[in-house]
């Protein structure tokens, strides 16, 4: 058989690089970077060969199982999906809607079957719905949600065109880009300083990302708020400030930073005051500047109010909306759409519901995951008794988790719909496998929405679907189907048929109504699936436009730079100080912040034994001199002690990180839990960081996991 060549992403990460995929039938036979995707231009990454290795992995379950005594039984899709639906509606009859809980994870995001996932969860009812949203971008929702008034409108970095970038929380040349689609971020970052311009990295490592930068700021995990405070404060003092008409409250954001003087928040934000005002003189006068702040600010106690602060940047410098600044892509297809219908009818889309124990408000239909493992186990009114989880492994993803793990034996029933018997799947009842990502063909539908250029690609199948195989959404409107049954009203008879179209009917129709669509351009200029699909290498719709007033769904149609709620939340700052000394006086004196390596991807590459080849990866990295006051020596195994469990790891002593400061990868340590399918995996060293991250360390305005305000001690194991 000759050797064809399928053109299609890659969709692990966000950068959705372009894959020229060399197959001979069902057999994968090269991977490498599509040099005409517009977008990528050749780039991929090491993770990109290893799609191959989830295609031919023996450990990958090719059909449903269900749990029985001694392990798992294989059955048919029908009895799987029967059985399945079965327990959840037992749990819902049992125990109302709330008693059906679902968590869906990152790779949900990076299909279109998250299209079917959002359909099952209306057919299930209730108010106990979380994702790893709420371990990762939720700030940023609640941030664009009241400055914006659209939770999913995010302001993306202009980096191809910007002069000066200043990263917060971000190491792209690792994680390749975040809420910033832009393959190759690397290259895009070093194009910056090359055409003269300046990149500054902050963080309290010196990553990869900050050693090809212009400079590098190692702030105190934490104090980015302060940092920002006192870089809006001489921006005012100064008079460097150039607020746009389109926004308000630009006098109440001054008052609260004339507070925050360069010398009050140089020791708290851990930087020097003269770096404070060098920092602000230099972005308020740039010809055009962005500041840019993703997981590394996100997962604080003070998530919101940094990205808050950001926003606020870019809009007084005159840097929001505008080329070279943070703007706002235009995607073929808007998954606000019925956000906007609602914003309308005067629904702001969060605050909806409140999460029954930890009081925390609900966004998108979503509550902090954080909170999952208690709702679980204490009884009342509400309690969750079953639960879908879709693509994600929060006993090793989400803080706390042990008490996780323990809270899912405790489960009346559990579906998990994923390809492998995972950390979190090994408690389910049923496991629904879907096909891997080289049998699906689809268009993302997501990243769009954060790109630094307009764009849509289709994916096709690289090599046949596996025979009597399901993708996510078919397993997903299986589900929905079974659920939405009982007496059903002509109504409800209605709404179950939308729910449960393929995602190639509900994009067929977005793509033609939106923008770029048929009924906007006319025949000839609109686009339709056809053309898509006929663009082999993606179709470039070119760089981001201004879009504001029109993307704003404010009441008053302006951007919000001053809402009362982060005015309150900023008024409370000293509380953070207060904690840090609690903390101290318990014995924690180090903070404990996250790494990623190119090599993996959150908890689920390391069944590939290409990708985990060579040193431990999940060490705790720490500064010469706190080993040294430790007498802990290179390599040596420690303990890493927070206020709720420990773990052991071997040191890695690196100049490169803050003293005062550890470092831990998440998504390691496979092998501590029994019953896993991934052997590989499980057979190499490693700890889960999220046995000691603690659920109780979160933002304080919408309960994200602060993964990086931990405080823990380490000692020689
Ligand atoms: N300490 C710490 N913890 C963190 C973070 C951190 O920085 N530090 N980062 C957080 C962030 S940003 C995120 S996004 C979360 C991720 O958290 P999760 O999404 O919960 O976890 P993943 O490790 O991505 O697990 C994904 C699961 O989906 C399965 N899967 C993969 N592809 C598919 C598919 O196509 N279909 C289906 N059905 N299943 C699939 C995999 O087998 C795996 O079990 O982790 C968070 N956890
Ligand atoms: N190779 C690889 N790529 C990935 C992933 C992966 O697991 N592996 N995961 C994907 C996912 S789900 C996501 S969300 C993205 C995330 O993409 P990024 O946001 O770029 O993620 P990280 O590489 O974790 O970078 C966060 C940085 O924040 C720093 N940091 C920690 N605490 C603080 C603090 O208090 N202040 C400041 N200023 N910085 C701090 C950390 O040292 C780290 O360098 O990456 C995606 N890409
Ligand atoms: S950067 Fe790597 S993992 Fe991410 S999409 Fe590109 S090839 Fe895939
Ligand atoms: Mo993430």
């Amino acid at each position: 058989m000759p050797v064809e060549t399928v053109h299609r992403q890659c969709n692990l990460c966000e950068a959705h690089c372009g894959l020229r995929i060399h197959v001979d039938g069902a057999e994968v036979k090269r991977i490498e970077g599509d040099p005409d995707d517009h977008m990528s231009r050749g780039y991929i990454c090491p993770k990109a060969a290893a799609l191959v290795d989830l295609y031919t992995d023996p450990d990958r379950l090719r059909r449903p199982v269900r749990k029985v005594a001694d392990g798992w039984e294989e059955m048919d899709w029908d009895e799987a999906l029967d059985l399945a639906a079965a327990g959840l509606r037992r749990v819902r009859e049992a125990g109302g809607e709330d008693a059906v809980a679902t968590y869906f994870g990152n790779p949900a995001a990076h299909g279109w079957s998250l299209l079917s996932a959002t359909s099952l969860r209306e057919a299930i009812g209730g108010r106990n719905h979380s994702s790893a949203t709420s371990t990762d971008q939720l700030p940023q929702h609640r941030t664009s949600a009241e400055m914006f008034g659209n939770l999913g409108l995010f302001p993306i970095p202009d980096i191809d065109r910007t002069d000066y970038l200043l990263v917060l929380g971000a190491n792209p040349s690792v994680s390749n880009g975040s809420l910033m689609t832009a393959p190759g971020a690397r290259h895009r970052l070093r194009d910056i300083v090359k055409r003269g311009g300046t990149v500054v990295v902050v963080d309290p490592r010196r990553t990869e990302t900050a050693a090809s930068a212009s400079r590098h700021v190692a702030v105190r995990p934490g104090g980015d708020v302060h940092l920002l405070l006192g870089i809006l404060n001489v921006i005012f003092a100064e008079g460097l400030d150039e607020v746009p008409d389109l926004c308000t409250g630009a006098d109440q954001v001054a008052a609260l930073a004339a507070d925050w003087n360069p010398e009050r928040a140089a020791p708290l934000a851990g930087v020097e005051a003269a770096e404070i005002e060098r920092l602000a003189r230099e972005f308020a006068t740039a010809d055009s500047a962005v500041a840019y702040g993703r997981v590394g600010v996100c997962q604080q106690r003070t998530g919101t109010l940094v990205h808050w602060l950001i926003n606020v940047l870019n809009a007084v410098t005159g840097n929001l909306d505008r080329p070279g600044g943070a703007m706002f892509p235009e995607p073929f297809l808007d998954l606000t759409l019925t956000l906007r219908l609602a914003r309308r009818g005067g629904e702001r889309g969060h605050g909806r519901w409140h999460q029954r124990l930890s009081g925390l408000p609900e966004l998108n239909g979503e509550v902090p995951v954080a909170g999952l493992a208690k709702e679980i186990t204490t009884p009342g009114e509400g309690q969750v008794r079953g639960l879908v989880v879709y693509a994600g492994n929060p006993v090793m993803s989400t803080p706390g988790g042990r008490q996780l793990d323990a809270a899912f034996e405790r489960l009346d029933w559990m579906v998990s719909i994923d390809a492998y018997v995972t950390e979190t799947s090994r408690h389910a009842d049923v496991i629904l496998p879907p096909v891997s990502v080289l049998e699906r063909g689809e268009v993302d539908v997501v990243f769009p929405l954060v790109s630094v250029r307009n764009t849509i690609r289709w994916n096709p199948p690289a090599v046949p679907k596996q025979e009597g195989g399901k993708e996510d959404w078919e397993i997903l409107n299986g589900l929905t189907r079974r659920l939405g049954g009982g007496v059903l009203t002509r109504r409800r008879a209605f709404s179950l048929a939308a729910r449960v179209a393929s995602p190639a009917r509900i994009v067929d129709a977005a793509l033609a109504s939106g923008p770029y669509g048929v009924l906007r351009r006319g025949p000839f200029k609109g686009l339709t699936m056809r053309k898509v699909k006929a663009a082999k290498h993606g179709i470039d719709l070119g760089p981001l436009e201004p879009r504001l007033p029109g993307a704003l769904l404010t009441a008053d149609d302006r951007v919000a730079l001053a809402p009362a709620v982060f005015l309150e939340a900023a008024a409370d700052l000293d509380e953070q100080v207060a904690q840090a000394e609690r903390d101290a006086e318990d014995g924690f004196d180090l903070t404990l912040i996250g790494r990623r390596n190119l090599r993996s991807n959150n908890s689920w590459m390391h069944n590939s034994r290409r990708l985990t080849k060579g040193a431990d990866r999940c060490t705790a990295m720490l500064h010469p001199d706190d080993a040294g006051s430790r007498a802990l020596e290179e390599g040596a195994v420690v303990r890493v002690i927070s206020r709720i469990g420990e773990i052991e790891v071997p040191l890695e002593i690196s100049e490169d990180v803050r003293p005062g400061v550890v470092s831990v990868p998440h998504g390691y340590g496979h092998g501590r839990r029994e019953g896993v399918g991934w052997k590989h995996a499980a057979s190499l060293p490693g700890a889960s960081v999220n046995d000691i991250t603690d659920p109780a360390v979160r933002d304080a305005v919408t309960g994200n996991a602060a993964f990086n305000n931990v405080a823990v001690r380490i000692e020689a194991a």
